[in-house]
């Protein structure tokens, strides 16, 4: 087998546990709620007891009301109407994710984002390296390992839906990226700094991100989702700092450092959803394409990102989801001449890429008229990443959003 579809293996049984699960969960909820699931799931349920559940409009077949009490497992909720949708914890997606839904003609909606990634550590493949071990490792770090990053993100989202299948989408970034590091023992530029720590900080707008998201096709439970997304470079990519030489040298900050691609970025993405009675699924695949080489003759990571996730709905207005994600990011084309590739290895552009799996666990809350709070932590279980490379650790994302 080739070392290509052996890197692949645990992210498919990860995605394939999942599936089966889903699955799993489904049927049990369908057999729980024994009588005429047939009908329920096709939204014509006027029955028993559970009766004043749900009411059905004409022949558009979607439930548009539920009328019922504390339901803990939601087996008689109905979950095949859009505007029913908009008043459960599970309507978006986890923190992390985006594209994944749609808006009514004329609804507007806005997010607050905050994500903060934490990278800890030197890694080449899946091996951890100390930082001693990280001197000099494959022709790089000559002069400085990098030992910690932090990568925070603010990011406001507004929606706007042009078409009841059209929501117009605009997301300005801001980024703070803080990183540690060690001087080599040997460190030339200016000795007495020799073997000591070090952090810069660089802030600033990041890419501008929009686009249009197309609902392609919408069942009674299931919709699908094609997010037409771009991004302008007005993040800098040319900021400097004199902190690594003690003040000696003004130095370009390397790659990780930066605050955007400088390249306009192509990021369509699909997204597949189904409602279920007691919460919802969901699968993405998403990607981030720099278009051409940038200023500074290059162009970052091509990404390519697949998600799984399922969130449960004990109530109404409380939501928990559990997801997977499968991340490639290749190598940098071309390289940035002011960036001495032997200095330090976030001068690399071959040491870029590499493949993740990710586990996100995440927590959504309907407060107030329709305030909802949604939060996921995120921890790699698999990294793999190419030459070397600080290790990412964790990612944390939390967000207050309001449709009106
Ligand atoms: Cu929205």
């Amino acid at each position: 087998m080739s070392t290509f579809w052996k890197t692949k293996i645990p992210q498919i049984m990860v995605l394939f546990f999942l599936l089966t699960l889903d699955f799993a969960l489904s049927s049990a909820a369908t057999n729980n709620s024994a009588n005429d699931s047939n009908e329920k799931r096709w939204a014509v349920f006027t029955g028993d007891g559970h009766a004043g559940d749900c009411q059905c409009q004409g022949d558009d077949l979607r439930c548009v009301q539920r009328l019922g009490q504390w339901d803990p497992w939601g087996e008689y909720r109905c979950s095949y109407s859009h505007e029913r949708r908009h008043g459960l914890a599970d309507k978006h997606a986890p923190a992390h994710l985006m594209g994944d839904h749609v808006h009514d003609q004329g609804e507007w909606m806005v997010e607050y984002k905050y994500m903060s990634m934490a990278m800890a550590g030197n890694r080449s493949g899946t091996e951890n390296l100390s930082t001693a071990a990280a001197f000099g490792f494959s022709g790089t770090n000559m002069l400085v390992a990098p030992t910690n990053m932090t990568m925070e993100m603010h990011m406001v989202h507004v929606m706007y839906g042009l078409r009841d299948n059209i929501t117009a989408y605009l997301m300005p970034t801001w980024k703070s990226l803080t990183m540690d590091h060690m001087r080599n023992s040997t460190f030339m530029p200016n000795p007495p700094l020799a073997g000591t720590p070090f952090r810069t900080h660089n802030s600033g707008f990041g890419d501008l991100v929009f686009g249009a998201l197309i609902r392609l096709y919408e069942g009674c439970d299931e919709e699908l989702i094609f997010n037409l997304g771009m991004s302008v470079p007005t993040g800098d990519i040319d900021r400097r700092t004199t902190i690594p030489t003690g003040g000696m040298m003004n130095q370009e900050f390397p790659y990780p450092m930066r605050l955007g691609a400088g390249t306009f970025n192509a990021r369509p993405g699909l997204t597949y959803k189904v409602y279920q009675d007691h919460g919802s699924f969901g699968l993405q695949y998403q990607t981030d394409l720099p278009v051409g080489t940038n200023s500074e003759n290059y162009s970052v990571s091509t990404e390519h990102r697949l998600n799984a996730w399922y969130s449960w709905l004990p109530w109404d207005n409380l939501s928990f989801s559990y997801r997977v994600e499968s991340l490639w990011k290749s190598d940098y084309n071309g390289a940035d001449p002011d960036l001495p590739p032997f200095i330090i290895s976030t001068n690399r552009p071959d040491m870029r890429g590499g493949e993740w799996v990710n586990f996100g666990y995440g927590a959504a809350l309907l407060v107030g008229q329709g305030h909802l709070l949604n939060a996921e932590f995120v921890h790699p279980v698999y990294q793999s990443v190419n030459g070397i490379q600080l290790a990412n650790d964790w990612s944390l994302c939390v967000s207050w959003s309001k449709a009106f």
